[in-house]
């Protein structure tokens, strides 16, 4: 982040040699970088409000907390800078939670400032105080998901905490961190100097020079390597470093589904993702292979085919080798032969720069086998492209938005068939533009975190694929979007229901109870396209398979926010892992 000077914000001048702290935290914040801050507004922050309103940062005011955090989280991903959330005290504070927590799982640079009620009235119970269990206790909610919580008890100690919050946020493994300041602290006076610290400048982990050559040998000498690339990879945006160690030694590469894009789609070593919605070829060449190289990856349940040998790794008998952020994801859940903490950039630039040149083992016809299993996996699927069927396949609409976007738009999706769909079939060719919510896996995350890709990127092009049930979760981010002219896509696959969970009930109980939109025993269907409209933004139902290109060229043409709602068929995605949640499941009589 940048610490350019900043002008002082008119009008703030107290008791000489002291200012208003909110107006000093501005400035702070404008000159560590910070360009834009998420929130809602509540009593405990006007104050904050004021002075932001009067400096060069944006605010984006969002109808509910949840999406503040998740057009933050999206923001950060677009831009590699920390998001940053502004929230009022108590039920403010609660509904940011989810967002945070998403951005928590996924490893995402995030600082939360929140008011809290007056310092003074400690142990009275003022209004709106979560003190059940403690006074003053909101900030405990966050421990445990945020890297730190901060509660700031004198004014003095708010420019430290900010400062430990950018610093915290931003290093080793990247996280939310809480700032909770009492709402008084705010408004007191502070030494016009007080702000003085920036966070930092860091020098990230290298490997050691033994390291590397030990490394590089080893894949050089392995007659079955697989390189398997997490979401790491893309936040240290060291795509271009993996190809070239992928290519100098021909090793085949498997990804997470946030890993996805850490290799050109159409890269002949690519094998694709991993586990229960991954690909046969990425869990064969993963299970059979002799050594496995893992980047930035939690190896997490749902890509490892919770951990069942027979489907994606079998360690041992396959050696692995780990480079990670956080030393506490390495050898959780396999043993592992060599780990290393690591930056990934600098880890995959030191590989691929001694891996260049180096003999390797005859990796035989690999390129042919991966490419014929590519071609076989999609098989399955790609007649589905040109299926003229109403309600729509969901490979249609696939098919429909990869055409109609450019190469570089981002594509956000939410959970349901979008998620597991786009990580399987669908082709990212530029690293970073796919942007997927994967820990917490939160319903509800992509239609507000397109908000916050488009303000990284207004010039290009953001998508939010999302199923019925997650964009409902939260329609005011149309509103959001139009305030703050955010002329985004949420293109919403409709099949009237929580069409995922709909189906695993239907396969295993043979109904779908509980998981359909349904009134008075009927399918029950929402005209978002509608409330879009009335939201002054742009709305298109669509009637035929034909009219999605055609509404989504011009929904990308526009200068307004559009929904555009398809309805489409609850087909599922193909499974090609294991999940085992599928033997819990007992059906009674
Ligand atoms: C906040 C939250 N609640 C519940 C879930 C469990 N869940 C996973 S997928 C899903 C269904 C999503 O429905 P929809 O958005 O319509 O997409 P579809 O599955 O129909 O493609 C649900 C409820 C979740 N991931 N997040």
């Amino acid at each position: 982040m940048s610490t350019a000077a900043s002008t002082p914000i008119a009008g703030t001048a107290t008791n000489s040699g002291t200012r208003i702290a909110s107006y000093l935290l501005t400035e702070y914040l404008e000159r560590i970088g910070v360009e834009v801050i998420f929130g809602l507004c509540g009593h405990t922050v006007i104050a904050l409000l004021d002075a932001l309103g009067k400096s060069r940062i944006r605010f984006v005011s969002a109808r509910h907390e949840q999406v503040a955090a998740h057009a933050a989280d999206g923001y950060a991903r677009a831009s590699g800078k920390p998001g940053v959330v502004l929230s009022h005290l108590g039920p403010g504070l609660t509904n940011a939670c989810t967002g945070v927590a998403n951005a928590a799982l996924d490893s995402i640079p995030m600082v939360v400032l929140a008011g809290d009620v007056q310092s003074y009235y400690h142990g009275r119970h003022p209004h709106q105080e979560v003190n059940l269990h403690q006074d003053a206790d909101q900030f405990q909610i966050y421990r445990p998901f945020c890297k730190r919580v901060y509660r700031v008890n004198r004014v003095e100690d708010l420019p430290r905490s900010i400062e430990r919050a950018f610093h915290l946020a931003q290093t080793g493994r990247p996280g939310p961190v809480l700032v909770d300041i009492p709402m008084d602290l705010l408004s007191a006076d502070l030494a016009v100097d007080a702000f003085q610290q920036p966070p930092p400048a860091m020098a990230r982990p290298a490997l050691d020079d033994r390291i590397v050559e030990r490394i590089v040998e080893a894949l050089a000498s392995a007659e079955r390597p697989v390189l398997y690339a997490g979401g790491g990879v893309l936040s240290a945006r060291a795509t271009a470093e993996l190809t070239d160690l992928a290519e100098a030694l021909e090793v085949p590469v498997a990804h997470t589904l946030m890993g996805k894009g850490c290799l050109h789609a159409d890269h002949p070593l690519l094998l694709g993702q991993t586990g229960f919605w991954g690909t046969p070829i990425a869990n064969d060449k993963c299970r059979t292979a002799d050594l496995i190289l893992a980047i930035g990856t939690r190896l997490a349940e749902a890509n490892s085919s919770s951990w069942d040998p027979r489907f994606t790794f079998s360690i041992p008998p396959t050696r692995l080798m780990h480079i990670d952020a956080d030393e506490a994801e390495i050898g959780r859940n396999y043993p592992t032969e060599l780990g290393a903490v690591a930056d990934a950039k600098l880890a995959l630039a030191a590989l691929a720069a001694a891996a260049g040149g180096r003999m390797h083992r005859n990796r035989g016809r690999l390129r042919d086998e991966i490419a014929r299993g590519r071609e076989a996996f999609a098989a399955n699927w790609d007649h589905q492209w040109t299926s003229d069927q109403f309600p729509l396949r969901p490979e249609r609409i696939l098919a429909e938005l990869r055409k109609a976007v450019p190469e570089d738009a981002f594509i956000v999706t939410d959970v349901g068939w979008n998620k597991n769909g786009v990580g399987q079939q669908f082709p990212i060719t530029v690293p970073g533009t796919f942007i997927t919510p994967s820990g917490l896996a939160t319903m509800g995350f992509g239609p507000s975190a397109v908000l916050g890709v488009k303000i990284a990127h207004p010039d290009r092009a953001a998508v939010a694929l999302v199923g019925d049930g997650g964009f409902s979760t939260n329609p005011s981010v149309i509103a959001t979007a139009m305030e703050a002219d955010l002329p985004v896509v949420w293109l919403v696959m409709d099949n009237a229901g929580f069409g995922t969970i709909a189906g695993l009930e239907s396969m295993h109980y043979g109904w779908s109870y509980g998981c359909m939109f349904e009134r008075c025993g009927e399918p029950y269907r929402v005209d978002y396209a509608a409330i879009a409209r009335a939201c002054g933004a742009r709305g298109v139902m669509i009637d035929s398979a034909a009219a999605l290109g055609p509404a989504l060229q011009e929904a990308l043409s526009s200068d307004l926010p559009t929904v555009i709602q398809v309805a489409m068929e609850n087909a599922p995605t193909p499974t090609p892992g294991h999940w085992d949640i599928n033997d819990i499941y007992r059906k009674g009589d």
